[in-house]
């Protein structure tokens, strides 16, 4: 099969990664980019020698000639852009966060129902090779049936640096780093049927909050804690890694930091590095999260060949960006969140 054609819409800070990314993947290379920020169109354009640049993205559509678009702009755009593609029947990635509300993402994935293209979030974390790691341990039956997880991102980062617009937000963690989180719990713990959460702001530079502890009930019984923070000033900085606990009835898994998995149960104690492979593009702290975009990508690649629906598709994305809303709504209403009740 011929290479699958891509155009890009989003040209900042993260598309660099996926512009990496789409050169490493196979079956697929990106033929037309768009920015409506000139300047930023060239540095990218020029960087992976891309002649068609466009700064108006419907102009990009109708003079076509792609098999599918990548959408790496920031969460206002989304719904837009998104649509736009489904009018034009291209299959679609979209970055996370999914959309500004959980009513635009349901109208989103209804699109491209309609339309019958394939939608998929950009959702990378859970492509990370120490996740990967634990979902697998986990599915081998190891610790048996698992009844308690932890899944914890606890650092002192400066991300603003890079992402400016992260700390001008009302809503900061939750929607920008918490959902990545939120995400891994239901890869590892299956759905959720409740929420509870608690949110603070600690950095007073920002806007929006920085600290976010929240209770999970997944529906196979087991219960979780996804706890999150950038207020938080340790001896060795973790960024970027998401640390995991999961007991089970035989055993027990740990995601430390420094990238170590250890295994418990009758048959003893196992320790295996599971540090990302360091991409020949990729820089440290980040290379984590950038051997995930080219996981994801080639994931995407791989399922319209192959013609199945994405691990993190738009219908599934929706049950991640529910748990989203619902943390807000329980930490400014101190209430449990059914999460039934936001997917109907
Ligand atoms: P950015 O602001 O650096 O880049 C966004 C670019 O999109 C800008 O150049 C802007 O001009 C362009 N743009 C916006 N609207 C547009 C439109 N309608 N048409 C054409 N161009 C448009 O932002 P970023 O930091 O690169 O983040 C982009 C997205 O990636 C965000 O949704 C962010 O949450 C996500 N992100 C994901 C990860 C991850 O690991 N998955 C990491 C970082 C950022
Ligand atoms: O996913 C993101 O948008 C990024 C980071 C991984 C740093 O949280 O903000």
């Amino acid at each position: 099969m011929p290479d699958l054609k891509g155009a890009l819409i989003g040209c900042g800070f993260f598309a660099v990664n996926q512009m990496h990314g789409w050169n490493d993947v196979k079956g697929a290379r990106i033929v037309a980019i768009c920015d409506r920020d000139p300047e930023r169109l060239n540095i990218v354009g020029d960087q992976f020698g891309i002649a068609r640049r466009y700064t108006d993205a419907r102009q990009m559509f109708a003079d076509s000639g792609f098999d599918f678009v990548d959408i790496a702009t920031t969460v206002n755009s989304h719904r837009a852009l998104v649509e736009m593609a489904a009018a034009y029947r291209v299959p679609a990635i979209c970055q996370k966060p999914f959309a500004p509300t959980l009513a635009d993402a349901k109208a989103m994935v209804a699109a491209c129902e309609t339309a019958g293209i394939p939608l998929m979030i950009h959702e990378n974390f859970r492509w990370q090779t120490p996740i990967q790691a634990v979902h697998k341990a986990l599915g081998s039956g190891a610790i048996g049936m698992p009844f308690w997880g932890r899944f914890s991102f606890r650092s002192g980062y400066d991300v603003f640096s890079g992402q400016p617009y992260l700390a001008e937000g009302e809503r900061f963690i939750v929607e920008d780093l918490g959902i990545h989180t939120l995400d891994i719990a239901r890869y590892i713990l299956g759905d959720v049927t409740s929420l509870t959460a608690r949110i603070k702001r600690i950095n007073p530079n920002i806007n929006g909050e920085d600290v976010a502890t929240i209770l999970l009930d997944h529906e196979n019984g087991a219960t979780s804690v996804v706890d999150v923070s950038y207020a938080t000033k340790q001896s060795t900085e973790p960024f970027p890694e998401t640390l995991i606990e999961i007991d089970g009835t035989e055993g027990s898994i740990r995601l430390s930091q420094g990238y170590e998995l250890q295994i418990t149960n009758a048959g003893g104690t196992v320790n295996t590095d599971v540090a990302p492979t360091l991409l020949s593009w990729a820089s440290r702290p980040w290379h984590n999260i950038q051997e995930s975009v080219f996981a994801i990508q080639q994931h995407w690649i791989d399922s319209l060949k192959a013609s199945f629906e994405s691990s993190t598709s738009g219908a599934d994305n929706l049950k991640t960006f529910a748990l989203v809303e619902a943390a807000y709504e329980s930490a400014a209403t101190k209430a449990t969140i059914e999460i039934g009740t936001l997917l109907k």
